[in-house]
């Protein structure tokens, strides 16, 4: 019922974070996104992403220590709201990238979004004057549903800026020379090839060391050569978890003209953006994201620890069963994949664990698409009733036949 009545009708203003903000056709945030704002879990002492949060910072002091105080300033209390000037246009982002469409992010209204990354914040605090820091925050993405992705999840940047001569300290660097001119796929045109390699030798070897700090020297990972609007090369970094390759952040070389645009002309800077949840889940062994908004002492007092170092491995107080219901509907014209998981999520909350397409046919004759959706539900703190499950799967199939238009088979 609740999710028919806001359907049916847009409030005029919603409020998020104790502000008030005017909607408008780009309004999609559902109140249930928005409850989430302010929650601030990572700042909650002994949260998982606190400990997770407070060993990044710690690293960083120690492997790049100030001379009166840390060189890296910490700043974890920036609104998620922010202006799509921050979240795009500041860090180069395409007018017609897809990460700026409805599908994939949570807009309040058409100017202001709830931020889908940490680099929303890069541009105002350089232009503040901060040449080395970290940005930790809760972030929005409309995304897909597992046990690693969650709309909600929180990220960690970490920015670090060095002049000609702070690079020149380093005996990997030979001699200046004068900028590549022309963009290649491991440098900038302003820069010297020089100067980034020893920008890229700095950011993966703090990166390297972060990793190896947090699981043992033994951990197994990986660089994949990635792609940012903001940064050039850029990469992204995965460990093995479970036989797997998890990917835990994204990195680069800052594009200078972000630099520039901050009226930074005689820097270079490297930039990288870390997933909390990722390292939480690998380090403490905990098996679905949806477990850092748990409320349960069970899970909890797990990590009453009075050292951040201490190892803490996360033992399930039990395992529920789960409750597995499929789907099939022929889908509109313009359906979005996005908008069903965000259905799903709505009249499910955090009963469902997973969702994802286990068959999709094209009618040879009518070339009519239709997609077959498994819902796993599960409760993580008791069993589910198959009655519980099934009320919830015919809620959400009759909401997709309202709102999404789709046909049930
Ligand atoms: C970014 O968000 C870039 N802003 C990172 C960056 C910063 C690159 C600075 C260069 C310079 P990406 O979308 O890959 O990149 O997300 C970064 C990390 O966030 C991922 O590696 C992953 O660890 C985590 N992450 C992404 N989506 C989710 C999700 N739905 N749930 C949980 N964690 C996620
Ligand atoms: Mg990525």
């Amino acid at each position: 019922l609740a999710v028919n009545e806001r359907t049916s009708k847009i409030p005029e203003s919603i409020q998020i974070g104790g502000h008030t903000y005017r909607t408008d056709s780009w309004t999609n945030v559902t109140p249930r996104i928005s409850s989430f704002v302010g929650k601030n879990i990572y700042l909650r002492k002994n949260h998982p992403l606190w400990l997770i949060k407070e060993r990044i910072i710690a690293y960083f002091n120690w492997r790049y220590p100030g001379r009166y105080s840390p060189a890296f300033t910490v700043v974890d209390n920036l609104s998620p709201v922010v202006t799509t000037e921050q979240n795009f246009d500041s860090i180069l982002v395409p007018a017609d990238h897809v990460s700026r469409s409805k599908s994939d992010s949570y807009y309040v209204n058409k100017s202001h979004l709830l931020r889908a990354h940490t680099s929303a914040h890069q541009s105002d605090l350089l232009r503040s004057g901060f040449r080395e820091f970290l940005v930790v925050g809760d972030v929005y993405r409309r995304d897909e549903i597992n046990a690693t992705h969650y709309p909600v999840f929180h990220q960690m940047e970490g920015v670090r800026l060095r002049y000609a001569h702070e690079l020149r300290d380093d005996p990997d660097f030979k001699a200046i020379k004068s900028p590549a001119e022309v963009r290649s796929p491991g440098c900038q045109e302003s820069h010297t090839e020089e100067a980034a390699a020893v920008m890229e030798k700095d950011l993966k070897g703090c990166l390297e060391g972060l990793v190896k700090s947090l699981f043992g020297q033994k951990v197994e990972l990986r660089w994949n050569e990635s792609f940012f609007p903001f940064t050039h090369p850029s990469w992204e970094m995965e460990v093995k978890y479970n036989n797997e390759w998890l990917e835990l952040l994204g990195c680069g070389i800052m594009e200078q003209k972000i630099l520039n645009n901050a009226g930074i002309h005689d820097q270079i800077g490297w930039a990288c953006g870390i997933g909390l949840e990722r390292i939480a889940m690998r380090l403490y062994e905990i098996p679905d994201i949806r477990l850092f908004w748990s409320e349960d002492s069970g899970f909890l007092s797990q990590f009453e620890v009075d050292n951040i170092r201490k190892l803490i491995k996360y033992k399930a107080v039990s395992q529920f069963p789960q409750c597995t219901n499929d789907v099939s509907f022929w889908i509109p014209e313009h359906f979005e994949k996005n908008d069903f998981y965000e259905l799903v999520r709505d009249c499910g909350g955090e009963l469902v664990e997973q969702v994802k397409i286990i068959d999709e046919f094209t009618h040879p004759k009518s070339g009519r698409k239709s997609l077959c959706y498994r819902i796993i539900y599960r409760h993580m703190e008791k069993t589910l009733t198959k009655d519980k499950a099934n009320s919830i799967h015919k809620n959400i199939e009759k909401i997709a036949v309202d709102k999404l238009g789709v046909q049930i088979r």
